[in-house]
């Protein structure tokens, strides 16, 4: 196996080589899905940016045409950046899209039709001459205005979309708003803004039912009761954010609710390597769908260039909001199970203190695993350091790492590890018990992923903590995606996702293996098990 390929995924989406980046204008239109993505046609680093363009018939299956926006005109000559579809109400798309002006990174906001309408595939797309559609005037740092959302239309019958920006080291949430999608107009206040988080890039704002998992056109404006989502990617720290909250439609203001914080103690999408996401509502089956940019982790750009490709994009998944209100769940689109093969179950197995066994029988490069654990008490939980509480959950994480034995837990699934576990990557579970509440850390630690010696290698204890009441339920479960140099984790029925990038040398194809462990003293029961090979579906 070439070093070209002993990393590249065998079931995320990945074109066939050179740089990707974020995920743009992913959309539904007469029955075929569309994503665009940053692109480089010319290497494997980051430069050169267009719009690839795929499209598929179940999100699984892709088909990569040309790009469909690239620089040309004065208007994006520097750089085609990342932007948002909307599908104007007589079926039109239209795609809103960052255009940079100059070497100096200065931004404006485009649009881009379909060329022809009666071609399914939407292969061609026009930037008119009557681009650039905004510029930023004299308060907006012209470095700092980009990434536009998805357009939503308010009950005044005005187009709004927010644009990402910073003032000060305040990020917001620029809205402007038209009535007729070519002259727009900027309010007054931004739609949303908060002190000392940087620059917002990537944000997306979207409507989430309180009575049920279906998702919301971004216009939605029905009887139900709904609250919105604010999401932004923060650059920097690289990871993405978001509150849920109320969309004042009168003020036009967003406000997050009480116990919804921005910034870096707040919620995560995925508390590992996702960021630049960006969601769509799906018409044919009535679900929001997020999709986010997975990018190496191996750091060095040499690695990038030997291996001629990096990023990939994650699984999509179906976003909503979870019965209490205060975040959002999100699982892998159903779709995703069409690629299952092989399979394996297992019911009822006891792992007391220090066991660990195998699942053999499916791939363990390329898996699929749904498992649920459960306990008979929280007697054994060992106490939560108030230390602890100002940290990060990925550095308690890489304090009370997979092998320090625990009360209850560690444990959770050993990942593509090597036959003698010299490598590996766990993602497992840790229940703590702090002054009034239990608390449950989730981690996908990628710190003995591999063998390789490289200072440069970026291998982080990825953690977040998982929101569940145990008193009531004595269970976990715990799902995980993985794929070759992935390893996508969905714990308590995607409450907390984590996603790993990691880069075996010796857990790799057949010589991947899958271990069960328990390292804390409380002996955990594998209600059920269920683990398939996963195929490789078209992508060409
Ligand atoms: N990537 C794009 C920008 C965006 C950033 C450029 C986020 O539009 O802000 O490739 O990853």
């Amino acid at each position: 196996i070439s070093v070209k390929n002993v990393h590249r995924t065998g079931f995320h989406f990945q074109p066939p080589k050179h740089w990707i980046n974020d995920p743009n204008a992913p959309m539904y239109y007469n029955g075929v899905y569309h994503l665009f993505y940053q692109y480089n046609p010319k290497g494997s680093v980051w430069g050169n940016i267009v719009w690839a363009h795929s499209v598929s018939k179940d999100l699984i299956n892709w088909i990569h045409l040309e790009p469909a926006i690239y620089p040309s005109k004065k208007f994006d000559k520097y750089g085609a950046w990342s932007g948002s579809a909307t599908i104007l109400p007589n079926n039109k798309p239209v795609i809103l899209y960052t255009g940079v002006v100059d070497s100096h990174d200065s931004q404006v906001q485009n649009y881009a039709i379909p060329a022809n309408l009666s071609d399914p595939f939407l292969r061609k797309w026009i930037k008119p001459n009557n681009n650039p559609l905004i510029v930023p005037d004299n308060s907006i740092n012209k470095t700092k205005f980009r990434d536009p959302t998805t357009a939503w239309m308010g009950q005044d019958g005005l187009w709004r979309i927010v644009i990402g920006s910073m003032r000060k080291h305040r990020g917001m949430a620029l809205l402007y708003r038209s009535r007729d999608f070519i002259k727009w107009a900027k309010a007054q206040h931004p739609l949303h803004s908060s002190p000392h988080t940087g620059n917002w890039e990537c944000p997306d704002f979207f409507p989430v039912s309180l009575k049920n998992t279906n998702g919301l056109d971004a216009s939605y404006r029905g009887k139900k009761k709904v609250k919105h989502v604010l999401k932004n990617s923060l650059d920097v720290n690289r990871f993405e954010y978001y509150t849920i909250g109320m969309y004042d439609t009168k003020k036009d203001r967003y406000i997050p609710d009480n116990n919804s914080i921005d910034g870096s103690k707040g919620l995560r999408l995925d508390y590992g390597n996702f960021y630049a996401s960006k969601s769509f509502y799906d018409p044919m089956k009535n679900r929001r769908i997020v999709w986010g940019w997975t990018n190496e982790s191996d750091v060095l750009p040499d690695d990038e260039i030997k291996k001629g490709w990096a990023g990939i994009q994650a699984i999509p998944r179906k976003v909503w909001l979870d019965p209490s209100g205060k975040q959002l769940i999100q699982w892998p689109i159903e779709e995703l199970e069409t690629l299952r093969k092989q399979k394996i179950q297992l019911n009822n197995k006891k792992l007391s203190k220090g066991e660990m066994f195998e699942v053999k029988g499916i791939s363990a490069s390329q898996a699929d695993i749904e498992v649920s654990f459960s306990f008979s008490s929280l007697n054994e939980a060992e106490q939560f350091d108030p230390k602890w509480a100002d940290l990060y959950a990925q550095d308690v994480c890489a304090i009370k790492g997979s092998t320090i034995q625990g009360g209850l837990g560690p444990f959770g699934l050993a990942t593509l590890a090597s036959k003698n576990l010299e490598e590996y990557t766990p993602v497992f579970f840790r229940v703590f018990k702090a002054q009034k509440n239990y608390k449950i850390l989730m981690c996908s630690d990628a710190r003995r992923s591999t063998m390789r010696q490289n200072e440069a290698m970026y291998k982080p204890s990825f953690a977040g903590y998982v929101d569940v009441d145990l008193v009531d339920m004595k269970k976990l479960s715990l799902r995980s995606l993985i794929d070759n140099s992935v390893v996508e984790s969905f714990g308590a029925g995607g409450k907390t996702c984590i996603t790993s990038r990691v880069y075996p040398t010796l857990a790799i194809h057949n010589n991947a293996h899958l271990f069960v462990f328990n390292n804390g003293s409380e002996t955990i029961t594998i209600e059920t098990l269920n683990a398939w090979s996963m195929d490789v579906p078209k992508m060409h």
